[in-house]
């Protein structure tokens, strides 16, 4: 288990990493002095365990090499001054005692502010203004958490740039609840990774109190990421936020019928260590208590013997209106995918004969959960997913919020080269927008080292 201790701030020579270099050149012309520190903060990617982080359950994510990193000097202005090094993220400035985040509009400085705001609230103001300039190279909207990845950065940085102390733990907790001001109602595994992740490792992220486990996996494989090149950005679109609210309704539901105290906020999570039952009998109990038919507003508002207006307050901002809700298939999936997160560590641990096979098959049942379940998949990414099964993947799954980015796949490692070759054959070159983007859009990765402060020598 990680003892939380505080990001990691290390040494570098600027001048001999081409990325910092450019980063302090451009900063340099930008705001007319050097910057003060560098922060990073890594995308990641889940290799299983997906939506069910916000129900209470454990998953199990490693970080990739993908990042956010921003050159940073505190000011005495009173005001964030924010840049990017791509030019289609604007500049944007604002005085640190009046900051509003949009929620209709989930443009870039917002994901920064929920950081910033997460920070000031936590030590009840914070004072220094700074000068920040932003570098990326995590594909955005392609479910390898860029959007927390700039948050869990904004954060650091507001916590250094104040002469702050909080520990890693302290920082993954603050920045998953701050990036809900976006207004998606996520769970804590991205802002976890992005802080409690070690090279080399994947890690169990468990909640309630967060902890950070290591998992080796199984060598003779290796995950391969590969882009659907269809971008969903969950704070623009209602499907996260149904999703949310499904899983809240169900355990409400499965609960009243059970005879336990479901007025209260409860996560399906939550219930199963309420009713005190393996995950296995929570998958009868939906078979015995929810029906797979949709239910309306009304026959929710029936179950629970409480009124529409009441139902409101269920639901979030953006979901008010929405007409029914799939109970059956969002708790038979999370309750699956719970259990298959606990299947994944224990093989991680065991190692046997079979381990790959064995992990291949829960990936696998994964993405069919996600597919048919949980219904947040799509075309795009059900295709790549069977070429990349065909191409000798020994399980595929989407990884991350879904609808759209990424898929990742566990490849024998002697297998690596021809599968590369096939997928680029028949999923991107087949196609001339995703022949485009081919080059960063599959590639292998290494479980990366998570957030740290560098300061120049
Ligand atoms: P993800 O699954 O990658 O977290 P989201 O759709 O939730 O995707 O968030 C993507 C948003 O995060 C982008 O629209 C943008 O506002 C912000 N973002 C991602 N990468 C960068 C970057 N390099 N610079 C600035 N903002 C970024
Ligand atoms: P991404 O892939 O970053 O959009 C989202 C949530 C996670 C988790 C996954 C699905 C946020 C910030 N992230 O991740 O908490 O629920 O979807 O497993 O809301």
């Amino acid at each position: 288990m990680e003892d939380g201790a505080t990001p990691p701030q290390q040494f570098l020579q600027v001048s001999e990493n081409e990325r910092f270099r450019k980063l302090k050149d451009a900063f340099i012309s930008k705001y007319g002095m050097p910057p003060a520190f560098y922060a990073r903060a890594p995308g990641r990617v889940n290799l299983i365990g997906e939506h069910i982080d916000y129900s209470g359950y454990a998953v199990l994510p490693m970080a990739l090499e993908q990042d956010i990193l921003a050159a940073v000097t505190p000011t005495q202005t009173s005001i964030i001054q924010l840049a990017n090094t791509n030019p289609v993220y604007l500049d944007y400035s604002v005085q640190i005692n009046k900051i509003h985040i949009d929620t209709t509009k989930p443009l870039w400085q917002y994901y920064f502010l929920c950081g910033f705001k997460g920070i000031q609230e936590h030590f009840n103001s914070v004072s220094s203004g700074i000068n920040c300039l932003v570098d990326g190279t995590i594909p955005a909207s392609s479910g390898l958490s860029s959007s927390s990845a700039l948050v869990c950065c904004a954060g650091l940085i507001t916590v250094i740039a104040n002469g702050k102390v909080l520990s890693k733990i302290e920082l993954a907790e603050i920045c998953a609840r701050c990036e809900r001001y976006i207004g998606t109602e996520g769970g804590g595994m991205d802002q976890s990774i992005s802080f409690l992740a070690e090279k080399g490792m994947a890690k169990l992220i468990e909640f309630n109190p967060l902890r950070a486990t290591n998992v080796k996996v199984p060598k003779g494989a290796v995950f391969v990421i590969a882009n659907s090149c269809k971008e969903m950005n969950k704070a623009a679109t209602t499907h996260f936020n149904i999703r949310v609210v499904e899983c809240r309704i169900a355990a409400k539901v499965l609960a009243k019928a059970k005879g336990h105290e479901w007025q209260k906020s409860l996560r399906l999570g939550d219930l199963q260590q309420g009713l005190g039952v393996d995950l296995e009998t929570m998958l009868s109990t939906v078979e015995q208590v929810l029906h797979p038919e949709p239910y309306s507003r009304e026959e929710v508002c029936q179950c629970l013997g409480i009124s529409q207006k009441e139902l409101c307050n269920i639901l979030t901002q953006n979901t008010q209106d929405v007409p029914s809700f799939k109970l059956y298939q969002r708790a038979k999936h999370v309750y699956s995918e719970a259990r298959r997160v606990v299947e994944f560590k224990r093989v991680c641990d065991e190692t046997p004969a079979n381990a790959l096979q064995l992990l291949g098959d829960l990936m696998n049942q994964s993405h069919l959960s996600c597919r048919d379940m949980y219904e947040c998949s799509c075309p795009e990414l059900d295709q790549l997913v069977d070429v990349c099964l065909q191409s000798g993947a020994v399980g595929s799954r989407l990884t991350g919020a879904g609808w759209g980015g990424c898929t990742v796949s566990m490849v024998p490692t002697n297998k690596l080269d021809s599968f590369l070759a096939k997928v680029q054959e028949i999923y991107y070159k087949a196609d001339g927008q995703r022949a485009a983007k081919q080059t960063q859009s599959l590639f292998a990765t290494q479980p990366g080292g998570g957030a740290a402060i560098y300061r120049e020598v």
